[in-house]
């Protein structure tokens, strides 16, 4: 076997199934040693692409998606994917091509120092110097990927240990690991700080939306029946217990899901992580936290967990709730704030105003999408409403990117979303700006046959930034576009576009395009003069009524 045939043959070892991305010259024996094998490849118009879909396949199974690039310039377009990998805690392997490294026939054409490039941006980088490393490396690689906390490794195989014969090594078997559960001492302590609080408060982080937690998490709420919010990325982390639900922190202060937060004597953090813009801020006479993760918590100026709970965060929340199952009278304390906050949250959801409010949108697009559709986000100012309006029932269902936050990945986890769930309805929402950040797979979504749909939010501009130059108090300036006419740019990719042209419009417009099948764009105009009046107006408003006493 050659180094590609060893490489094949330990990723088909992984169960890995697909790779995503754009070979180059360097990766031909890889591509030949792929056309043999059981993995499919399939092909992206753009690497960035292939490495967000990667990192969404890892995000949603928990196994490690699989990239492939060239060397250089494909190579330094998985940096993005990289880095939202990482920041997500996604488990992904990049692969890529180089130069030959035994002997140097091209000279430095095309030659940049990707292991380096990709040292900072992953949990792991490293060339293949020889085919006898390639079995083990491989295992090493995706060991490291999917442990927590997960996220993306790179391999460089050169173009010549590619072609080099080796030996014919075994590809090392994985096996499976069952990490640490909490010890009983931190368990006891953790147990009598939840029985001793008198206004408890769990709090749902970014590690709470691993798939293999939804149904141990989702029976800890139920079991201990303490109300819960959720950051934005541990939004629909459980399954049910919507009863509970208190809201969404998408902003780090002010929401009306803040006078739950503000009131807590304890939150019990499952799964924070400070790579998302912060659900609240920790300071003086705030609540006490408990963390609950799979990692000791870090320490941030915000954030400062007067306690800790580490394990395998599934089991450890069994035990937890066998010790306070019952044993907690004021469980519910906070409840009676939860009618308040959710009916401001739902206000304006049924406005009939004409372009529609991104309330009214949330709204439609919930009335569109079963309890397990999955609604993928690009990012942008619908992020904010998206994450603060809709509410999710099922695990995993609303993939949003709360961490670094890039335009651009909406299209491409949506395809992810939909390759791996094809009986459940699939929505990507993007805005005018992040959709025509990697539109080109659209021809990806139509040749791969998938059902998806695509909703396009139209304010011919940069709406969020555009949003914060207006708050900031700086001249509107700089941030506005034109637009292609997404209906015929639909049309071009072969699939199927349509624009909503009233307010009672786009409700039917997405029933439609999912009940007709295939890869379909709806385009609506959109209102952003809520942003300023609801997001600054009414809760400084708000702010304010609360510190004078009035609310
Ligand atoms: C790759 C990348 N570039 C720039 C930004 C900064 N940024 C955040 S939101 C945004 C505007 C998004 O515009 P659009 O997609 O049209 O959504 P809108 O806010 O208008 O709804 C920009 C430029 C970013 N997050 N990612
Ligand atoms: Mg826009």
């Amino acid at each position: 076997m050659n180094g590609a045939e060893l490489l094949v043959s330990a990723l088909e070892n992984e169960g890995v199934e697909q790779i995503f991305g754009i070979p180059g010259e360097e990766n031909l024996d890889v591509v030949e040693a792929l056309r043999r094998s059981r993995i499919k490849l399939v092909l992206t118009r753009h690497e960035q692409a292939a490495a967000f879909m990667a990192a969404t396949h890892g995000r949603l199974t928990g196994k490690p998606g699989v990239c492939l690039a060239t060397l250089g310039p494909g190579a330094l377009n998985f940096t993005t994917g990289a880095a939202y990998a990482l920041l997500g805690a996604m488990p992904m392997v990049t692969i890529t091509g180089q130069k030959g490294i035994l002997s140097r026939k091209q000279a430095r054409f095309q030659v940049v120092d990707i292991v380096s490039t990709m040292t900072p941006l992953t949990k792991m980088a490293r060339q293949i110097a020889s085919p006898a490393i390639i079995p083990s490396l491989v295992r090493e690689a995706f060991r490291v990927a999917q442990q927590e906390r997960p996220g993306p490794v790179h391999l460089e195989l050169p173009e010549d240990i590619a072609h080099e014969p080796g030996p014919d090594i075994a590809p090392v078997p994985p096996h499976p690991i069952d990490p640490p559960i909490a010890p009983r001492a931190a368990l006891d302590r953790a147990a009598e700080l939840i029985i001793e609080a008198k206004r408890p408060l769990i709090m749902l982080g970014a590690a709470a939306s691993r798939p293999r937690l939804a149904d141990a998490l989702s029976q800890f709420v139920a079991r201990v029946k303490v109300p819960f919010f959720n950051t934005q990325m541990g939004k629909g982390a459980v399954t049910g217990g919507s009863h509970l639900y208190m809201g969404t922190a998408a902003l780090s202060e002010r929401d009306y899901v803040h006078r739950a937060i503000d009131q807590a004597d304890l939150i019990i953090s499952i799964g924070h992580d400070t790579v998302e813009k912060p659900p609240f801020f920790m300071g003086p006479g705030g609540p006490t936290v408990l963390h609950v993760g799979y990692l000791p918590a870090t320490v941030e100026e915000v954030f400062f967990p007067q306690a800790e709970l580490v394990g395998d965060v599934g089991p450890s929340l069994t035990l937890l709730a066998d010790r306070l199952e019952g044993k907690l009278p004021r469980a519910q304390a906070l409840l009676g704030l939860r009618d308040d906050i959710l009916s401001h949250i739902a206000e304006g959801a049924e406005e009939s105003r004409w372009p529609p409010t991104p309330q009214r949108i949330v709204r439609d697009v919930r009335q569109a999408v079963p309890e397990d559709g999955i609604v993928c986000l690009d990012n942008g100012m619908y992020k904010i409403w998206f994450a603060r309006n809709y509410r999710t029932h099922v695990a995993n269902t609303l993939l949003l990117d709360n961490a670094l936050a890039t335009m651009g990945a909406g299209l491409p986890s949506a395809i992810m979303a939909a390759c791996l769930n094809p009986g459940r309805r699939v929505l990507a929402v993007c805005g005018d700006g992040g959709f025509m950040m990697n539109s080109q797979e659209m021809e990806t979504a139509v040749r791969l046959k998938l059902n998806l749909v695509v909703l396009v939010l139209e304010d011919h501009a940069y709406g969020m930034i555009r949003w914060k130059q207006a708050t900031d108090g700086f001249p509107d300036f700089g941030l506005t576009f034109g637009d292609p006419d997404f209906v015929a740019y639909a049309k071009a990719y072969g699939a199927k576009g349509n624009r909503v042209e009233t307010a009672d419009g786009l409700a039917p417009a997405l029933e439609a395009a999912f009940a007709a099948g295939g890869v379909r764009l709806v385009v609506t105009p959109v209102d952003y003069s809520e942003n300023k009046r609801v997001l600054v107006d009414e809760l400084r408003a708000n702010a304010v009524d609360k510190a004078q006493g009035v609310a």
